[in-house]
């Protein structure tokens, strides 16, 4: 079976961006592949959290993955900052990474784009921390959204670079991006990507939202005066949205539900949008209070992070032994 790995951030409240850019397509792998999931509560501390909103977004986001479908019977589920060796092996990669290609991803590029002040060396060196994240565990897939493509790319050409100077020691692996849904866009903001961090919760449908909250969200989203629901990512980026959240959550295709909606304004596309946005919410938010209460989530964690990292301490003896830091 080949392995795949993925993780999510909860620097916030999980979205609707992360149920239908990753979570989603996590649970449609966990019967085809050998699937580890992780919650990436070190990548949440390169920008300041709240000690007490951060333990509660950890175990939110930790309780929606098994209310989003994921199995721990097939799926391992850990906390990153549980594998010590996450971080070891990414000190080591990041005595084998350039600054150069640090300087090129693109979440840093922007942030120095805006001139924001106070970024931390952990924002800058976190790419590194993700290429440990991976190739740890000899990954052969990473399902990414595509905006974290890159972050793949670089794990891709951290490991190659290690395996010529030191010998084959890790896989490479490949990202895999959905066909549709890859990029949810905030509703307030349709030609920016739905972010849990974002200042403005309008424009971010939360999965724990109120479904009354959720639906007024997407009543609201920011359309055009074209007054065609028409899929045009350039002149129609609010329509397209809806158009492609639709389709992720009912699988019909995009040019089905335009042609279902010729003629038809947008104030009744957007309440079937709704409608389907608030069906996929109570289902999630449903399981979620059950396994809430169950307190199922500790031992699902702690069983997870004895199977991981069983393979990382092994995979970091294999890379000080080549690299010769162990004098044993
Ligand atoms: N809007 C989105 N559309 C599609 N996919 C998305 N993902 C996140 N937002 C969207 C995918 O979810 C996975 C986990 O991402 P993450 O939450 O760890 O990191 P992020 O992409 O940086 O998310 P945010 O919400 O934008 O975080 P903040 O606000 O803290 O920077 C990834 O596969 C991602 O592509």
């Amino acid at each position: 079976m080949k392995r795949m790995l993925s993780g999510i951030k909860p620097s916030g409240q999980l979205t609707l961006g992360n149920y239908i850019g990753a979570l989603r397509n996590f649970v449609n792998y966990q019967d085809e592949y050998e699937m580890f999931v992780f919650i990436a509560n070190l990548h949440c501390i390169t920008v300041y959290q709240d000690p007490q909103e951060l333990r509660t977004n950890l175990r939110d986001a930790a309780t929606l993955y098994l209310a989003c479908g994921l199995d721990p019977k097939k799926a391992t589920i850990f906390l990153q900052s549980d594998i010590k060796e996450h971080a070891q092996l990414g000190f080591i990669l990041a005595c084998n990474s350039y600054q150069g290609e640090l300087n090129r991803m693109t979440q840093y590029k922007e942030k120095i784009a805006k001139k924001e002040k106070s970024i931390t060396v952990g924002l800058y060196t976190y790419p590194v921390l993700m290429a440990s994240d991976i190739i740890i565990y000899d990954c052969d897939f990473v399902p990414v959204g595509e905006d974290q493509k890159q972050h793949v790319e670089l794990a891709r050409d951290i490991a190659e670079r290690f395996n010529n100077n030191y010998g084959q020691t890790f896989n490479i692996p490949q990202p895999l991006i959905p066909q549709v849904g890859a990029r949810i866009m905030d509703l307030v903001d349709p030609t920016k990507k739905m972010s849990k961090s974002d200042d403005n919760a309008k424009g971010c449908i939360y999965l724990l939202d109120d479904l009354k909250i959720a639906r007024k969200k997407i009543m609201s989203a920011v359309t055009d005066n074209e007054a065609n629901v028409h899929y045009d990512k350039t002149k129609q980026p609010g329509i397209s949205n809806l158009l492609t959240i639709m389709s992720s959550l009912t699988t019909e295709p995009i040019a089905s539900i335009e042609a279902r909606y010729q003629g038809i304004g947008y104030g009744t596309f957007k309440k079937e949008v709704a409608d389907v946005v608030c069906v996929t919410l109570a289902s999630i938010q449903d399981r979620y209070h059950q396994i809430k209460a169950s307190d199922i989530l500790d031992q699902v964690l702690a069983d997870g992070a004895k199977k991981v990292s069983a393979i990382a301490s092994k995979k970091l003896h294999e890379v000080q032994v080549k690299i010769g830091i162990e004098i044993k």
